[in-house]
C-alpha cells in the first residue's frame, strides 16, 4: 500500500466513524422523544385525577340554552354533600341531548375553580 492509499483508508475510517456517531445521536434524540410521549400521558392522568364525586338522582329540569341540568341528588360522599336539589353545569353540552326530565341518572361531578359543580359524565339508569 502506498502512502496516498493509506491516507485514503484513514480518511474513510474517520468518515465512517463520524457517520456512526451521527446515527447514534439520532437514536438518542428519538429516545428523548419517546420520553416526552410518556411525560405527556402522565400529565393526562394527572388531570383526570382531580377529585370526582359520584352521584345518583332524578332530573328535575334541563336548560339546554344554559347547558345546565337541575338534579335532585342523593349524598355525594366524596365531597361531603348531603342530598339536595341543585343545578349543575355540563362539561360536555352534547350530553344534554340524551337526557329527559324525570329520568333517573348517575353522574360524575367535579368542582370548578369558580366553585360551581360541573358534571363530567352522566347517564340514565333504569
Ligand atoms: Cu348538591
Amino acid at each position: 500500500m502506498n502512502k496516498t492509499a493509506k491516507q485514503m483508508t484513514t480518511l474513510t475510517g474517520i468518515f465512517l466513524g463520524v457517520l456512526l456517531a451521527g446515527t447514534m445521536a439520532l437514536a438518542d434524540d428519538m429516545g428523548n422523544m419517546n420520553g416526552m410521549t410518556d411525560m405527556s400521558s402522565g400529565m393526562g392522568s394527572m388531570s383526570s385525577s382531580e377529585p370526582v364525586g359520584h352521584g345518583k338522582g332524578v332530573i328535575e329540569m334541563i336548560d339546554r340554552k344554559a347547558g345546565t341540568v337541575t338534579i335532585k341528588h342523593g349524598p355525594i360522599r366524596e365531597f361531603g354533600w348531603s342530598g339536595m336539589t341543585m343545578t349543575f353545569t355540563l362539561r360536555h353540552r352534547s350530553s344534554l341531548k340524551s337526557l329527559k326530565k324525570g329520568e333517573r341518572v348517575r353522574f360524575d361531578v367535579v368542582q370548578s375553580n369558580q366553585g360551581s359543580a360541573v358534571i363530567t359524565k352522566i347517564h340514565s339508569v333504569k
